[in-house]
């Protein structure tokens, strides 16, 4: 995998997402040290404090991960199993946040690619490292205030293009990595209110599909929700 790191940059994602455009075929991951217009979901805002945690986009040409979305649900589960290794307990939410102890740790931004066809997917991963402190309205937290002692930037980092590169190589297993993801899904079995589509849809959480869709009960009626804003209800 080539590694590009930059010290500012405007959002890892648009790097990336060049890359794939300019017809780039080997896999790659562009890091920064801070972003001045960090991208979350839905023209939401990414911040960072410079030097502080893990700012980085994997961009995978070719049109083989035809779903984008089970790509972000894979991931929160490999930010996860760098956290087991500390170890710090954690837990996702769906679809695409790590959470410790009920505050966002990490948020995950997966973007297919398209030009005449999926031509490759972004996922990027922004990733509390060392910072102590958060605005009171943000329910976020980093690994430093879990686990006590700064940890270096890269150590995630090289987890994550470690796994990436088993995505790559089509040698992961989604199956095994969806059912962690369930399994750290706490939410499972709640009530919940989740926001899709400018729709609002609210029942128990019961399942997450093979393509990474939540089910839900509403009073008994089933509905499958691709992408959603959960709150607990
Ligand atoms: C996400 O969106 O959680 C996806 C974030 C992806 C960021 C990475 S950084 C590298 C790459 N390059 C980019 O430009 N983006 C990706 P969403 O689910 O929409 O959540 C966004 C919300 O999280 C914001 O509206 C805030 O409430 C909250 N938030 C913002 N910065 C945060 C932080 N550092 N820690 C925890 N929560 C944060």
């Amino acid at each position: 995998m080539r590694i590009q790191k930059f010290e500012v940059v405007e959002s890892t994602n648009d790097l990336a997402r060049k890359y794939i455009l300019e017809g780039n075929k080997e896999p790659a991951a562009f890091v920064a040290e801070h972003q001045t217009r960090g991208k979350g979901r839905l023209g939401r805002v990414w911040e960072d404090e410079p030097g502080k945690s893990l700012l980085v986009s994997f961009a995978l040409p070719g049109s083989t991960y035809s779903n984008p979305p089970l790509l972000g649900l894979a991931t929160a589960v490999f930010v996860g199993e760098y956290l087991d290794l500390l170890p710090v307990p954690w837990e996702t939410k769906w679809p695409n946040d790590v959470l410790i102890e009920g505050k966002k740790v990490a948020g995950i931004l997966p973007e297919g690619i398209w030009q005449d066809g999926l031509v490759g997917v972004v996922v990027g991963v922004g990733l509390n490292v060392n910072q102590d402190e958060f605005p009171d309205d943000t329910e976020a937290t980093s690994i430093k205030h879990a686990f006590g002692q700064a940890l270096p930037v890269e150590q995630p980092l090289m987890y994550l293009i470690y796994r990436m590169e088993q995505v790559y190589e089509q040698i992961v297993d989604f199956t095994e990595i969806l059912a962690t993801f369930k399994d750290k899904f706490k939410s499972m079995g709640k009530k919940l209110r989740v926001r899709s589509n400018d729709q609002v849809w609210e029942g128990t959480a019961v399942d997450i599909e093979e393509d990474g869709s939540l089910i839900l009960n509403m009073e008994g009626k089933l509905v499958t929700l691709g992408w959603g804003e959960v709150t607990l209800r």
